[in-house]
C-alpha cells in the first residue's frame, strides 16, 4: 500500500505512530460509491471530481449565472466553469478544492500546469477497474461501504438482474424515501407488491414493510440499514416516520442484527436551486436518539451528526448507551479544524471506541484525498494522547499501537457490527 508520509514527524516515536496510521488498512463504512457492476453510477475521473456539489455550492458564490443555465450545460461544460473559477481565477484553498489537487498529485499528475486538458487525457486513458485498484491502494482501503437503494431506479434494476459481487465492495440498504417520504413510497410499494395500500389496517401495514426490508436486506446482503433524518427529527411521535422505525425498521434490525445508522441534523433543500449541492446544517435534538437508544437497548444505532454544536452532546450519549457507535466527520464538518477538534473531544470523551471518520466519497478518487487528509490529522491527535500518557511514565509499545489504530479503522465498528 503506498501512502504520504506526514512531514511533522518529530521524533522515532512520532514517526512510528504516523507510520502505522498512515499505513494500517482502512474499511471506509459510509460512502456513495458503487461495485463498478453499476457502471454509469460510480463516478470517477476529472470531471466528476469538478463537478463534486462541494465545488458547486462554492462555485456558486461567484457566478452571475441563472441556475437554469449551470444545470442545461453538460458535465464537461459545467467541469470547466468550476475549473476556471475556483482554481484559475482564485486560489483552491478551500478544502473540497485543496482535495482535488491532492488526489490529482498523488496520481503522479502535475497540478501546477493548471492544464485541464492534459488531466482530461491521462483520465481518458484509465479503466474504471484499474481506477478503484489504485484508487483504493492509494487511499489504503481495503473496504467500501456503499449507499445502496431500492427507492433509485437506476440502481433497484442491477440488483433485480443480479451481478457478481466484487468482494471490496460491501452494501447498506438506504431507506430515507421509506421514512421519510411515506405518502409518495406507499404506492411504489404497492406497485411492487407489498400491501401497503390505505385500506390496509396499520399493523399488516408494518408487516408489509418489514417483509419489503428484508426481501431487499437479503438481495443485497446489507450489513446495516440507514437514513438521514432532519434536525427536527423527534421520537417517539405519532407520526409515519417514527412509526414505521418503532414498528417496521427496529424490528427488522432485531431479526438480523443489523444496526440502523441515523444521521443527524442534514436540512434538505435550503436553496433547492442548487440541486444536490442546496442542503445545509440545523441542530438536532438529540433527546429523539437518546429516546431510541434506551427504549431499544436490543437494537444498534449508528450515528453521526451533521451540526458542530451535536457533537459533544453526542460523545455524552454515546457514554451511556453501548448500543451508540458514533462515526465520522460528516460533510460540512468533514474540514481539518473540525476534524482535529471532533476527533480530539471523542479520544478525550470515549477512548478507542468509536470510528472516527467515513469518507462520504461520491467520486471514487476521493477517497485518496479524504483519507490522506484525515490521516494525517488522526496521526497527529494520537501522537498527542500517547505522548501525553508518557509523561505519566506509561508507554505505548508498537503492537499496542498497531491494535489501536485498527479498532480506529474498522475495528470497532466490525466488533459493534459482530462481524
Ligand atoms: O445523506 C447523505 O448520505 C449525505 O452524505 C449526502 O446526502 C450528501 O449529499 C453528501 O454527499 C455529503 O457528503
Ligand atoms: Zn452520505
Amino acid at each position: 500500500m503506498k501512502t504520504v508520509l506526514a512531514e511533522t514527524s518529530r521524533v522515532p516515536f512520532a514517526r512510528q505512530v504516523e507510520q502505522i496510521v498512515l499505513s494500517t488498512p482502512i474499511v471506509d463504512i459510509h460512502t456513495h460509491l458503487y461495485d463498478s457492476a453499476f457502471q454509469q453510477l460510480l463516478l470517477w475521473g476529472i470531471d466528476d471530481l469538478l463537478v463534486y456539489h462541494y465545488l458547486v455550492a462554492e462555485s456558486w458564490r461567484f457566478l452571475d449565472l441563472a441556475p437554469d443555465k449551470f444545470w442545461a450545460m453538460s458535465k464537461t461544460a459545467q467541469a470547466d466553469l468550476i475549473w476556471e473559477t475556483l482554481f484559475l481565477q482564485n486560489s483552491p484553498v478551500s478544502e473540497a478544492c485543496r482535495g482535488v489537487l491532492a488526489t490529482l498529485h498523488a496520481f503522479g499528475l502535475d497540478v501546477k500546469k493548471r492544464d485541464l486538458t492534459a488531466l482530461r487525457k491521462w483520465f481518458a486513458g484509465q479503466t474504471a477497474a484499474q481506477h478503484i485498484t489504485r484508487c483504493m491502494e492509494l487511499a489504503g482501503v481495503k473496504r467500501i461501504y456503499m449507499t445502496n437503494s431500492p427507492f433509485d431506479d437506476l440502481e433497484r434494476p442491477i440488483w433485480e438482474k443480479g451481478f457478481s459481487r466484487d468482494d471490496r465492495f460491501a452494501a447498506a440498504l438506504r431507506i430515507d424515501p421509506l421514512l421519510v417520504f411515506w405518502p409518495e413510497t406507499a404506492p411504489r410499494l404497492a406497485r411492487w407488491g407489498y400491501r401497503v395500500e390505505a385500506e390496509v389496517p396499520p399493523q399488516k401495514t408494518f408487516d408489509e414493510v418489514r417483509r419489503f426490508l428484508s426481501d431487499w436486506t437479503k438481495k443485497i446482503k446489507a450489513h446495516y440499514l440507514m437514513v438521514s433524518l432532519p434536525p427536527d427529527f423527534e421520537f417517539p411521535g405519532r407520526n409515519m416516520t417514527t412509526q414505521l422505525i418503532e414498528k417496521a425498521v427496529l424490528p427488522h434490525c432485531r431479526e438480523h442484527s443489523l444496526p440502523f445508522a441515523v444521521m443527524l441534523g442534514a436540512k434538505r433543500a435550503v436553496n433547492p436551486h442548487l440541486k444536490l449541492a442546496g442542503d445545509g446544517v440545523g441542530l438536532s435534538n438529540l433527546t429523539a436518539l437518546q429516546n431510541l437508544c434506551a427504549a431499544f437497548p436490543e437494537n444498534k444505532f449508528l450515528t453521526t451528526v451533521l451540526a458542530r454544536e451535536n457533537q459533544h452532546e453526542l460523545c455524552v450519549l454515546a457514554r451511556k448507551f453501548r448500543n451508540l457507535h458514533i462515526f465520522g466527520c460528516w460533510w460540512f464538518t468533514n474540514v481539518p479544524y473540525l476534524i482535529d477538534e471532533i476527533t480530539r473531544l471523542r479520544i478525550e470523551l470515549l477512548g478507542l471506541s468509536f470510528t472516527p471518520q467515513h469518507s462520504d466519497a461520491r467520486v471514487l478518487d476521493q477517497i485518496v484525498y479524504k483519507w490522506q487528509h484525515s490521516r494525517r490529522i488522526i496521526a497527529q491527535v494520537l501522537v498527542d494522547k500517547y505522548s501525553a500518557l508518557a509523561q505519566t511514565g506509561w508507554q505505548v509499545t508498537r503492537d499496542e499501537i498497531e491494535r489501536d489504530v485498527h479498532a480506529l479503522f474498522g475495528g470497532e465498528f466490525d466488533r459493534f457490527l459482530g462481524r
